[in-house]
């Protein structure tokens, strides 16, 4: 899907506009961005990442909530369907040396694991799954939309991509697995997420912990990764140094 595409689909105000072309601009340089910018800053060395995290789960169960308390520090009563998908930036200094940006993608509930969450997904290195705790059929649809992000989107190296459950609305009446937590651990494990939240975007509650969570598993991903990447060369240059002193034996024959 074209960027002009997508921003058809968002014809909501201005302040939607610019969040999506501050997101657009990145995608343009994520290839390059996400792998690690290392940047000389006078004498200190900056590390920057840009990390793209989905969004998921059903309508209504506070994705774009979640999102708006982590990002703005705001939380709105007033429910209005995502149409597509948003985007919001959250910059984060790691520590010294590092800063990283989070370009978040809020995926509207009502996408379903239709076609379009390929697109989305692409390239995407961590997710959140939200449910809602008072609504225990939101929980049921978890497994799905699990098997599509698996289905869509892996690692580099072909694993899946980190992904951590939200159980929010935590501040309301739960109901469901999310009364026995035991039980909720069990699943998470058997089902392959890094990790569960209780999280309430009203109140606040697990928003920061969440997000810390994913962004350390991202981390050690991309050292992995990076690491297998220094390896490799290390190795080609190793096989490149024993061809040159083949070719010399061979040349000294
Ligand atoms: N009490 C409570 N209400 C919440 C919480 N999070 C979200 N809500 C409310 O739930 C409704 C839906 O929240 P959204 O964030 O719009 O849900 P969404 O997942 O983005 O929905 P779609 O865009 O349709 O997929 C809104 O009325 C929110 O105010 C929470 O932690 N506690
Ligand atoms: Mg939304």
């Amino acid at each position: 899907m074209t960027e002009k595409r997508i921003y058809s689909m968002k014809r909501r105000g201005n302040e939607d506009r610019e969040c999506y072309l501050v997101a657009a601009r990145i995608r343009t340089n994520f290839h390059s961005l996400t792998r690690q910018a290392t940047m000389a800053t006078g004498q200190a060395e900056k590390r920057e990442h840009l990390y793209k995290i989905l969004v998921i789960g059903e309508l209504g169960t506070g994705k774009t909530s979640f999102i708006k308390r982590y990002v703005h520090q705001f939380f709105s009563q007033n429910y209005r369907a995502t149409i597509g998908v948003d985007f919001a930036l959250k910059v984060l200094n790691w520590d010294h040396n590092t800063i990283i940006r989070l370009q978040l993608w809020d995926i509207a509930g009502q996408e379903r694991f239709g076609n379009m969450t390929r697109v989305y997904y692409k390239e995407a290195v961590g997710a959140f799954i939200v449910f809602d705790v008072t609504r225990s059929a939101t929980f049921d649809a978890v497994i799905k939309w699990k098997n599509d992000l698996d289905s869509k989107v892996q690692l580099p190296d072909g694993k899946p991509i980190p992904c951590i459950l939200l159980a929010n609305k935590s501040d309301q009446q739960k109901q469901g697995i999310v009364t026995t937590p035991a039980k909720l651990d069990e699943y998470v494990k058997e089902h392959g997420f890094a990790g569960w939240f209780e999280t309430s975007a009203k109140e606040n509650v697990n928003i920061e912990e969440a997000a810390k969570s994913l962004v350390n598993k991202i981390l050690m991903n991309d050292k992995l990764l990076n690491a297998g990447e220094v390896i490799d060369s290390e190795r080609f240059a190793l096989v490149g140094g024993k061809t040159d002193t083949s070719q010399k034996k061979s040349c000294s024959c």
